[in-house]
């Protein structure tokens, strides 16, 4: 028999050993960034549900925007894999520092690289890297979230250009926007969906914020109101048509999201173990009683499969060879997981857990949004059920 090799309780499964120097480089550089600039404002921002713009261009200086862009963009040029260690390092402090970071990313630069002209890629990617430029990206409306086909939005073509009438709703950082990504049927393509690049300050567009948000509190979001809004050829994103457009964004955005997850789900663990070692009732530590135990090794177990199966799923995005249906199951799994661990947390936290400064409550109540958007985890069974059935039962 082999001999066997020691535990490290915390990487179970030695992630970092599977790792390149170039991505165990920017990790470290991202937590660092992350527990330096981020964790310092979080309680500020969460408990005041205020969403501080600098951050974008300190993220932007710090190179976390746009990880998979190239170079010549503005980007890092960097793996999926690399991406994906990123959301987890921000997400670690709090998720919406993280969507933050991923709407940029993946649902802005992406679809204005993958869709866009020469000419949008070099107007706006730069200026989206560093930050200077924030971004958002309009797809759910009131009436069409989890079927995003059933939308009203409608881009009517004009002479040189289109004038887009509709709304949207729940749309990460929308009222301190500069640049909108939005998605319109459009009657020039045959009622076919189509993407818009639009601007702070068009007329007739609009994003009011929508307030009272009891989670992802540091991350504002609002709704794009388009009256008449009316732009030029220009503003087109020409390069893809249909549904697959929105979801080319979203496969990337929620595979980030499967490692971000996690990342919240790591520092509600840690928070407990540590707490549970400190907290002493019927004289001895909480920590040393069985269910205490219990507790700590499912929430290592879970994330240290999570982890793993996200590293497997970015390893085939770098190889072109990741299927939608993978990024499925380890959003849902993941988000899921994520929030019983966070529930669980809270609960080992006894009274102190609803306090923002032990900070586990906080993730709970952010990783109950995480759940939801980008497909809510009842969305992704379904997904995961028609794969397997060939029937789908979405209606
Ligand atoms: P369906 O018939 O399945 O597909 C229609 C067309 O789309 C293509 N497609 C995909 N392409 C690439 N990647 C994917 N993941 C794709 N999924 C579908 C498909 O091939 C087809 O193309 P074509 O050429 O044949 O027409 O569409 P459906 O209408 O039946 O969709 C069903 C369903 C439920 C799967 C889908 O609508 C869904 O995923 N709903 C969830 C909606 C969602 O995720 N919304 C996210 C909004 S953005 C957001 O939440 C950002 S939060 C960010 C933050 O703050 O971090
Ligand atoms: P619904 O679709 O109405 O779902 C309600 C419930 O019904 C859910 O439990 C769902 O699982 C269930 N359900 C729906 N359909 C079925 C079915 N066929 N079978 C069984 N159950 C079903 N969107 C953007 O476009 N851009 C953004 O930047 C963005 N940011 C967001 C930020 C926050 C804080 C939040 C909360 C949301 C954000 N969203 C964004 C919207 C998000 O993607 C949607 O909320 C999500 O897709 C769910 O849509 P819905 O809220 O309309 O819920």
């Amino acid at each position: 028999r082999p001999e066997m090799s020691g535990f490290d309780w915390q990487d179970p499964f030695r992630l970092a050993d599977q790792l390149s120097s170039e991505e165990r480089m920017i990790a470290e550089a991202a937590h660092g960034f992350a527990q330096d600039r981020l964790l310092s404002r979080i309680e500020h921002a969460y408990m005041n549900e205020e969403t501080d713009p600098e951050i974008f261009r300190e993220m932007g200086a710090a190179g976390l925007l746009g990880v998979t862009i190239p170079e010549s963009y503005g980007g890092l040029g960097a793996s999926y894999v690399s991406y994906g260690l990123v959301a987890r390092e921000v997400e670690r402090v709090d998720s919406g520092f993280r969507s933050m970071m991923s709407v940029q990313s993946s649902l802005v630069m992406y679809p204005i690289y993958a869709y866009g002209t020469d000419a949008q890629r070099e107007k706006y990617l730069p200026k989206l890297a560093s930050g200077e430029w924030i971004g958002c990206f309009g797809l759910t409306e009131p009436d069409a979230g989890s079927d995003p086909a059933g939308m009203k939005t409608r881009a009517q073509k004009i002479d040189g250009g289109y004038r887009l009438n509709g709304a949207k709703s729940w749309i990460s950082n929308s009222p301190i926007a500069d640049v909108f990504v939005v998605w319109a049927k459009s009657d020039a393509h045959d009622g076919a969906i189509k993407g818009f690049v639009l601007e702070k300050g068009t007329k007739g567009l609009s994003a009011p914020k929508i307030g009272g948000k009891l989670s992802l509190r540091a991350s504002i979001t609002g709704e794009i109101v388009l009256e008449d809004v009316e732009v030029g050829e220009d503003a087109l994103l020409p390069n893809v048509k249909g549904l697959k457009g929105p979801f080319g964004c979203l496969n990337r955005a929620r595979y980030g999201i499967a490692w971000g997850s996690m990342g919240a789900a790591e520092d509600c663990w840690l928070r407990a173990r540590q707490y549970g070692l400190d907290r002493k009732q019927f004289n001895k530590p909480i920590a040393g009683t069985q269910l205490y135990q219990k507790k700590l090794a499912d929430m290592q177990t879970e994330i240290a499969l999570g982890l793993q199966a996200a590293l497997r799923v970015g390893r085939l995005f770098d190889e072109g060879q990741a299927a939608p249906e993978m990024v499925s199951l380890i959003k849902r799994n993941n988000c899921g997981k994520a929030l019983d661990i966070a529930r669980a947390a809270r609960d080992m936290h006894g009274g102190n857990g609803i306090q923002i400064e032990y900070h586990v409550m906080r993730h709970a109540q952010n990783l109950e949004t995480v759940n939801t958007y980008e497909g809510t985890h009842d969305v992704h069974a379904l997904i995961l059920g028609r794969a397997q059935t060939g029937i789908q039962a979405f209606f």
